[in-house]
């Protein structure tokens, strides 16, 4: 049995978390993961204070386990969100896309457990200092809204630089990749990518269908020119979205307007042509709908086994 001491603060059985993921992860998923012993995690980027109160009742009629919300702080609705969080009790916070400042007293001081997604060394310092209990340090293998540094360059540094548990996200799969994380110094890995594909998971099944068929080179990044760069599957929309990035006529406006909505073309119409299909680099190692329990515990066995074998270098 792997255990570590995100085990213990979270009061979860397996060091791994869902990762929050916009217009896919609702209380249904995040339910199932946390039944199967993670952290499933409420995405509220999409979300208006009602439609994330209402996901927060739903939780709590299926699970009686610990379970996050995550809050995007590109969000317009971030302000009012992060007081609902607080009136509906949510046990632990996790912050993406922004640097969570500004709300870390006020849950703090509410007994929530902060987890801010860092990017870069100095933003984990800068929430280790603001109270984080710990930290995702995200690769840019990740889907979604990327950082620049890939996993296996940013977790061991995020680790030497900070003395609260770093949790590995980006390019994370299966039981090697856990147990790799584990080996540059992470507590737990988070997954988005690989849950997206759970049976739980209410996501369009075009979505499902392009993560169980892309390969290794299926991914690319645009954006980067508007300051948020992601990573989405290739497609007829992703390929233009790029091409326009390169277009010194076309505003920045045009470019945002044309990426506003995408991700939920794709992730509730399904719409193959003009959606953005985001997901990690390791959409190619996806090959089956599996139940989050599934997932979750042939994960941990074959890290189990990866890290049991592992005396084999030492000769
Ligand atoms: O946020 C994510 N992944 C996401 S958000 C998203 S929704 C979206 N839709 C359209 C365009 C853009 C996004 C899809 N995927 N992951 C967590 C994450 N946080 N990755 C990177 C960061 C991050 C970036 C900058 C965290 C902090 C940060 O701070 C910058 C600063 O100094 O404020």
């Amino acid at each position: 049995m792997i255990k570590s001491e995100i085990c213990e603060i979270l009061g979860i059985k397996h060091p791994i978390l869902q990762g929050g993921m916009a217009w896919i992860s609702d209380a249904n998923l995040a339910a199932a993961v946390s039944n199967a012993g993670g952290l499933g995690t409420i995405s509220s980027m999409n979300a208006d204070g009602e439609w994330l109160r209402n996901e927060i009742y739903k939780i709590k009629k299926l699970t009686d386990k610990p379970f996050a919300v995550n809050i995007m702080l590109m969000n317009p609705s971030a302000d009012e969100l992060s007081d609902i969080v607080i009136e509906e009790k949510v046990p632990v916070i996790v912050t993406g896309a922004g640097n969570p400042h500004k709300y870390m007293k006020k849950w703090i001081s509410s007994d929530i457990k902060v987890i801010p997604v860092v990017p870069s060394v100095g933003l984990a310092k800068l929430a280790k200092r603001n109270g984080a209990c710990a930290v995702i340090a995200e690769g840019g293998e990740s889907g979604g809204h990327v950082g620049d540094i890939t996993t296996m360059s940013l977790v061991p540094q995020v680790c030497d630089a900070i003395d609260i548990p770093v949790i590995a996200a980006g390019g994370i799969a299966d039981g090697r990749g856990v147990a790799a994380c584990l080996m540059l110094g992470a507590k737990a890995v988070q997954l988005g990518t690989k849950f997206l594909i759970a049976k739980e998971c209410n996501v369009h099944q075009n979505y499902k269908q392009k993560i169980l068929k892309a390969k290794d080179i299926d991914t690319m990044t645009t954006g980067k020119r508007l300051g948020h760069p992601v990573r989405a599957l290739r497609n007829p929309f992703v390929k233009e979205l790029s091409k326009l990035e390169y277009n010194s006529n076309i505003s920045d406006e045009e470019l945002e307007r044309r990426a506003s909505g995408s991700l939920k073309r794709a992730a509730i119409d399904g719409d193959l042509t003009t959606g953005s299909f985001m997901a990690g680099q390791i959409a190619g190692m996806i090959t089956k709908e599996q139940s989050c329990e599934e997932i979750i515990d042939d994960i941990f066995i074959e890290a189990e086994q990866i890290l049991r074998g592992a005396c084999k270098w030492l000769g």
